[in-house]
């Protein structure tokens, strides 16, 4: 007699909890808060003058964005070094310039130079540096940029990032 109300009780028990799983996937799935893997993303850079990769999709619904920079090369940091700087595309060359004269003192980024929008430190082999920067700063219809201002290396170790829609 346990037997069988055991076996008829257990396949809609079961029917029940699966159908309540659903539902709470369903729900993760739109929930309107970003994870907080989707706010952050590591970039990698070695002896050759890349990003890898060379493009970033920042989720609209992150409220800070964290990028970090790697440098897995193998030549001395006096050699290749590198730095992850944030711009508006059409300010690229500028910052270039600016970072260029600014010089290794301050990382080859000018403090005084508004239109970098976030920067990193400038790293050498086996070192990492991250930075966290306002998705509020961002805006969707514009093209950003972002580049490595140690000499020389700016006009080849490019990358794009977007606000996604
Ligand atoms: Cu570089």
């Amino acid at each position: 007699m346990a037997s069988t109300r055991l076996t008829s009780a257990s396949p809609g028990t079961f029917v029940f909890q699966l159908s309540l799983l659903v539902v709470l996937l369903a729900l993760l799935g739109l929930a309107p808060t970003a994870r907080a893997d989707d706010c952050a993303t590591v970039l990698d850079s070695d002896d050759t003058l890349r990003f890898i990769p060379a493009n970033i999709e920042v989720p609209k619904a992150c409220k800070t964005y964290t990028v970090t920079l790697r440098h897995s090369g193998k030549l001395p940091k006096v050699a290749v070094a590198h730095n992850w700087v944030l711009v508006k595309k059409a300010d690229l060359a500028g910052v270039a310039r600016t970072g260029m004269t600014a010089g290794a003192g301050t990382d080859y980024v000018d403090p005084r130079d508004a239109r970098v929008i976030a920067h990193t430190k400038l790293i050498g082999t086996g070192e990492a540096d991250s930075v966290t920067f306002a998705v509020s700063a961002l805006r969707p219809d514009q093209e950003y940029a972002f580049l490595c201002t140690f000499a020389g290396h700016s006009p080849i170790m490019q990358g794009t990032l977007t606000l996604q829609k």
